[in-house]
């Protein structure tokens, strides 16, 4: 039977290249993003293969979070597998010197946001005792690195929640893991550099980075083993890097 995935932060890199290799993969597909513009041209592009519904909505914006989730039609409205990914750095800067609006936006979106987001999808799992729920990381959710500092501290916390929600979910049988990737070549850094395209074409100088496809196929082999098998906590790095500041870089 068709499955159908609902993923967050599809307008751009790891969620929209979820978003296209689910859709190739006959997966119904809920396309989640502010940018309305790029969700269109998205559903557009996966409509080709596969049902595709989008909501845009803010996922710091619990209401809208809430009034989205339930205003899924019916044909969509089973979801099978929540992609956890809309997120982002603001900023990379010493904690004396951190700017409160980045703090704010990293906590609501990449912590408060995928909580939000989950509460509203996980009754219906728990209804139906399946489901499978990915929280996309970080080697920051792992390792902490100077002038991370908060951007560390918010994806430390998807990793908590998502120990967290594999044990409380465990007597529901819905499947629950972490992918937590290390340097992908994405809107990241210019988001982080708030919009240095310079700035942030450096941060993947000198080596091959991951790119978005590579998490996506991952996650495809994640939501395609048999459902005895859980993968529950996957880092994965470019073969050029070995820890969060350790690169090696031509
Ligand atoms: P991108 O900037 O390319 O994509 C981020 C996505 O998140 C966009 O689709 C954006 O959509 C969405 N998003 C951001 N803020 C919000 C918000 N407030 N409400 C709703 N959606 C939001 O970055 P990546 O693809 O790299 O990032 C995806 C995830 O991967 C993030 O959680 C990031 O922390 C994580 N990650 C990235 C790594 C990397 O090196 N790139 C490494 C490790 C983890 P829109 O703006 O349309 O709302
Ligand atoms: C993104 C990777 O190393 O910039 O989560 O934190 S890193």
């Amino acid at each position: 039977m068709t499955k159908t995935a609902l993923v967050t932060g599809a307008t751009s890199g790891i969620g929209k290249a979820t978003a296209q290799i689910l859709a190739k993969n006959n997966y119904k597909i809920i396309l989640c993003g502010r940018r309305e513009d790029r969700l269109e041209v998205l559903e557009k592009e996966l409509s080709k293969f596969t049902e595709v519904h989008t909501l845009s909505f803010d996922v710091r914006d619990k209401k809208a979070v809430f009034d989205s989730i339930n205003s899924i039609p019916e044909a969509f409205a089973k979801i099978d597998v929540l992609i956890n990914n809309a997120g982002n750095a603001h900023g990379l800067d010493p904690i004396q010197n951190g700017d409160l609006d980045d703090w704010d936006a990293m906590i609501d979106i990449n912590v408060k946001g995928l909580l939000y987001v989950s509460k509203a999808v996980i009754p219906q799992m728990i209804e139906r005792k399946s489901g499978h729920i990915i929280n996309i990381g970080s080697i920051a959710g792992k390792e902490v690195y100077p002038n991370g500092n908060v951007y560390c501290a918010s994806k430390h916390a998807v990793d908590a929640l998502n120990q967290a929600m594999r044990m409380d979910l465990n007597p529901y049988g819905i499947r629950v893991g972490a992918i937590h990737p290390g340097a992908v070549e994405t809107e990241f850094s210019e988001v982080r550099f708030k919009g240095d395209t310079e700035k942030a074409a450096n941060v993947y100088k000198g080596f091959e980075p991951l790119h978005p496809e590579d998490i996506a196929d991952i996650i495809h082999f994640v939501v395609s083993r048999p459902y005895h098998v859980n993968i529950a906590d996957l880092m994965v790095l470019p073969t050029a890097q070995a820890a969060a500041t350790i690169l090696k870089r031509d």
